[in-house]
Parts: structure tokens; C-alpha cells; sequence
């Protein structure tokens, strides 16, 4: 800058004249890992693994004990945390198929939506998991929708199911990825399509073996669940998928970078099968499950150090959290129970994915807004479900009476000024079975089914009786006393029986 310049511009600020532009409204990002536990990471006390990026969030932002997803599976926490609304009052909205139609209806109010009509770009990277396409499925050779585009998002880059089901692609916007007209993908859930090798037939194929389930089409020497044939040239590589994603999610950010934007970054880490790049297998000790975790940390990092580059740090808000809670062995033989080398993926928390108790929905929650949100932690009752109207009186809007019906504007709570939350959070479990936390309490409404998952190892939280719990002196939820407090079952239950039949529980 030569010397007249800068004598001008030191003259113009002297007369007000040349600003700063007004600070714009912030930026948004949220990584939602998959099955990520309370205790998996060193920020929520584990000590057996190191995650430095993730720790840096908590380290800089606020770290909540008490935030839950909605269920403790990934369709319906996803379901409800785009759209506002409990998703069990919609049908099909359980773990969804890779070939099933497109969950949420176009038109509907959703999280992206109304941040777009306040300005924002709206990205999606990573796991979708919420149906593609009509009634019917998609149409994989062609475009792809409904899908996000039709929802509110202004960019997508899907993983469009989980990595565990077909078909094993890519899709940017409404295309699969590298797709070769001339080589179709053919994707079914209920018999062979083609002739490609399955995981039940020919086993010998295998580089990870299946444990339960995902015997079917092999696809990069991982069977999976589902059959698919064709579509060779766009078949992902797992060990390349958390790289691929993170990319896109940064491009993403340097595109939009000046322009408010929301950037759904969903990870496939650490959901099975963990298949982990070369630069973090055997780097945890712990086999790949601990892999996944370095993984999922070093995304976090490259999507941080993006924002320090871009010199949008202060300016935008980074929430972390996870879509349920852990599980070790999902389906593959993959070391996560033999090398668990001490580590406690719930904390001190019973169950884990799938389950009603607390381990299945309270998972981490990181947020971080330089200046505006107090580094510290809060024990304020969260839920995922209100993120939408939270975000949207952000931007100066509030959800209509039809729109988002079980999102309430908890923005104080997650900006820390508000030290209580939510009066409540429902939890729905794997069999559907709901829960309730007011307070120090939580109810498990009776349930059917058994008691625990043989397959996955985990107490799943049934009892045909009413179970509650004093999360306060048992945070373990090892006591039932339900028989001690009838009058605390009664009323517990008695809003869940209200926010039930209402169809609707913000006024
Ligand atoms: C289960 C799968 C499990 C996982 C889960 C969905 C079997 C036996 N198990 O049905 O591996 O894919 O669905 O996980 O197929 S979630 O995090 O996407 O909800
Ligand atoms: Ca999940």
C-alpha cells in the first residue's frame, strides 16, 4: 500500500466513512457423526483415545452434558432433527432401506428451508439415510428426486443410504457420481440383481467379515445389505469415503465463503463397516473402531483449520454432536469388542444404540461461536429436535403452527445463557419404545420385545413394566423406582400421553 493510500483510508476512517461491513449473520455447521458415544471421545472423559480436533471444539465452545438425539437409531434422529418433528408420529420413518423413496415430502418446512429463506447457502455432505426419490424408489440412472434439493438444501454430496447398504455411490445434487450409462446400477432389497459375488456365497472374498447380517452383493470386499450390480465406475472406496466427504464439505465452505451459509457435514465415521484410510488403521489401538474415531477427529480438524484459513472462525457457529448412541460389534468382525482395550463408548451410561436407555440418545454436543458462546459446559436438558426453531429465531424467524410441531426455540440454551433447557426430551428407541426426561427424572414408558440384542450385545431398555430412574444420584440407570414414586410415573407418563395424542407438542 503506498503512503498516499494509506493516508486516505486513515483520513476516511477519521470521518466514519470507511467501515468494516456490518457483521454478516453467522455461518453454520453442523458434523453429526454416526454412532459416536457419550464416552468416545477425550472431551467427554475417555482416555484410552485422543481427539484432539473434537477437543478443541470443547476446549473453545460449550460442552453439553445433558443433549440428546431423538432416538437412538439414525433415520429417525435424522428425521426429526431436519424437520422439526418427533418421528415416530410418521410412518416408515424406522431405519431406512438404501432403495426407499424420500422421507421427508417437498414443501415441508425443514432446518435447511428456513435457512435458505434467510439467505443461506444450504449444503449437505455425507450420510443421507432419509429415502430418495417418488414412491417407489429412485430412479439410480437418472435424476435422483426428491431428495435434499427438494427440501431446502441448495447443494448435496450423498452417501445416499449408510455405507453398510446399496448401492455403494455417490450422489452430487440429483446424479450418481462417475456413473457410465453404459454400465447401470441395479439396486435390490429383495433378490439377487446380477451376478456378482455375495458375502453368503462366497465368504473366501471377504477382507472384513460379516458378523450378522450384510451377507449380500460384495462390494469392495465388504458384503453389505442389499444386492447391486453395474455402476462399477462410481463405486466408492471405503478407506477414501471420510477423505472424499471432507473435500466436498471444504469446497463447500470456500465456494460459499462469502455469503452466510449451512453446511451439514454428516460423517460416515464411525458406523460400520470401518474401513479406515491407511493413515489412521492400526494408529488407535484399539482396531478400527478407535481408527474411525482418529478419522472422524481429523475431519473435524481439516473443517476447522478451513475456517481459521478462511478467516471465518469468529463468524460462524460449529455444533458437533452425534445421530445415537455406540455400538461395537454392528455386523462386521471387526475388532471392536476384542480391542476394546478398556474403553467405555457409553461413559457411564447403560445401553447404546438402539436402546431406551440413556447411552442410546445422550451423546455429545459441542458448540462453538467465538465471542458470542462462553467456553465452559452446561448441563442444560437438550434435544436435537429443536435445533430448526432455534436456528430459525436466529435468523429472525419462527416456524408457523404447522410447521416443525415438536421444535421449540431453546437459542438461549444452546448459546449458554440458558442454564436449564428444555422442560423435557423424548427418546425413542430401536422397538419404539419412548422415553421421557423432566428434570432429574426418566421414564421408560412399558415396552415389548426383549431386553437385550443378543447380536449387538446391548440391554435395549424393554421391561413390560414402567421403569423410572433418578438420573441425578443413577445417571447408570441401574435402580428402578418406579414403585417408589407412582406419582412421578404418573405424571411423567401423562405428558408423554398428552405430546402423543396432540399430534404436536408446541403451541
Ligand atoms: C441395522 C444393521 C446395522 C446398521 C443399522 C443402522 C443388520 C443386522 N444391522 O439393521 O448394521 O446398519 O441397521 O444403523 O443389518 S444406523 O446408525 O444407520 O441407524
Ligand atoms: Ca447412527
Amino acid at each position: 500500500m503506498t503512503k498516499k493510500t494509506l493516508g486516505l483510508i486513515i483520513l476516511l476512517l477519521g470521518l466514519g466513512i470507511y467501515r468494516t461491513p456490518a457483521r454478516q449473520k453467522p455461518n453454520i455447521i453442523l458434523i453429526y457423526a454416526d454412532d459416536l458415544g457419550y464416552g468416545d471421545v477425550s472431551c467427554y472423559g475417555a482416555t484410552k483415545i485422543k481427539t484432539p480436533h473434537i477437543d478443541r471444539l470443547a476446549a473453545e465452545g460449550l460442552r453439553f452434558t445433558r443433549a440428546h438425539a431423538s432416538s437412538a437409531t439414525c433415520t429417525p434422529s435424522r428425521y426429526s432433527l431436519l424437520t422439526g418433528q418427533y418421528a415416530w408420529r410418521k410412518q416408515g420413518t424406522g431405519i431406512a432401506p438404501g432403495d426407499a423413496a424420500a422421507l421427508i415430502q417437498p414443501g415441508t418446512t425443514t432446518l435447511p428451508s428456513v435457512l435458505r429463506k434467510a439467505g443461506y447457502a444450504t449444503g449437505v455432505v455425507g450420510k443421507w439415510h432419509l429415502g430418495l426419490g417418488p414412491s417407489g424408489g429412485p430412479d439410480w440412472n437418472g435424476d435422483i428426486k426428491p431428495g435434499p434439493l427438494e427440501i431446502g438444501f441448495s447443494y448435496s454430496f450423498l452417501i445416499p443410504a449408510t455405507v453398510d447398504r446399496v448401492p455403494c455411490v455417490y450422489v452430487e445434487n440429483h446424479r450418481i457420481v462417475g456413473l457410465d450409462s453404459a454400465d447401470p446400477v441395479q439396486v435390490s432389497y429383495q433378490e439377487p440383481v446380477g451376478t456378482e459375488p455375495t458375502g453368503r456365497q462366497h465368504p473366501q472374498l471377504l477382507k472384513m467379515k460379516f458378523s450378522h447380517g450384510h451377507d449380500q452383493t460384495i462390494v469392495n470386499g465388504i458384503s453389505r445389505i442389499g444386492y447391486m450390480t453395474g455402476g462399477k465406475s462410481a463405486r466408492w472406496k471405503d478407506e477414501d469415503i471420510a477423505g472424499v466427504i471432507t473435500g466436498k464439505a471444504k469446497a463447500f465452505l470456500e465456494a460459499h465463503k462469502a455469503q452466510p451459509f449451512f453446511l451439514y457435514f454428516a460423517t460416515h465415521d464411525i458406523h460400520v463397516p470401518r474401513v479406515p484410510h491407511s493413515r489412521f488403521a492400526g494408529k488407535s489401538g484399539m482396531g478400527p473402531r478407535g481408527d474411525a474415531i482418529l478419522q472422524l477427529d481429523w475431519c473435524v480438524g481439516e473443517i476447522l483449520q478451513t475456517l481459521d484459513r478462511l478467516n471465518l472462525r469468529e463468524n460462524t457457529i460449529v455444533l458437533f454432536s452425534s445421530d445415537n448412541g455406540p455400538v461395537l460389534d454392528d455386523g462386521y468382525v471387526d475388532e471392536a469388542v476384542t480391542k476394546l482395550n478398556g474403553h467405555t463408548p457409553a461413559g457411564p451410561l447403560r445401553g447404546g444404540k438402539y436402546s431406551a436407555f440413556e447411552a442410546g440418545t445422550r451423546v455429545p454436543l459441542l458448540i462453538r461461536w467465538p465471542g458470542r458462546v462462553a467456553p465452559g459446559v452446561s448441563g442444560a436438558l437438550v434435544s436435537q429436535v429443536d435445533f430448526l426453531a432455534s436456528f430459525a429465531a436466529l435468523t429472525g424467524q419462527q416456524p408457523g403452527t404447522q410447521e416443525a410441531p415438536d421444535s421449540f426455540n431453546q437459542l438461549e440454551t444452546l448459546l449458554g445463557k440458558n442454564k436449564q433447557g428444555r422442560e423435557y426430551v423424548i427418546g425413542q428407541a430401536f422397538n419404539n419404545t419412548l422415553s421421557l426426561i423432566r428434570g432429574d427424572w426418566k421414564y421408560i414408558e412399558p415396552g415389548k420385545g426383549p431386553r437385550v440384542n443378543q447380536q449387538v450385545q446391548i440391554e435395549l431398555g424393554s421391561d413390560p413394566q414402567p421403569q423410572l430412574y433418578n438420573l441425578k444420584h443413577d445417571v447408570g440407570e441401574k435402580t428402578n423406582v418406579a414403585a417408589a414414586h407412582p406419582e412421578v410415573v404418573r405424571q411423567l407418563a401423562g405428558i408423554l400421553r398428552k405430546v402423543r395424542t396432540d399430534g404436536r407438542s408446541r403451541q
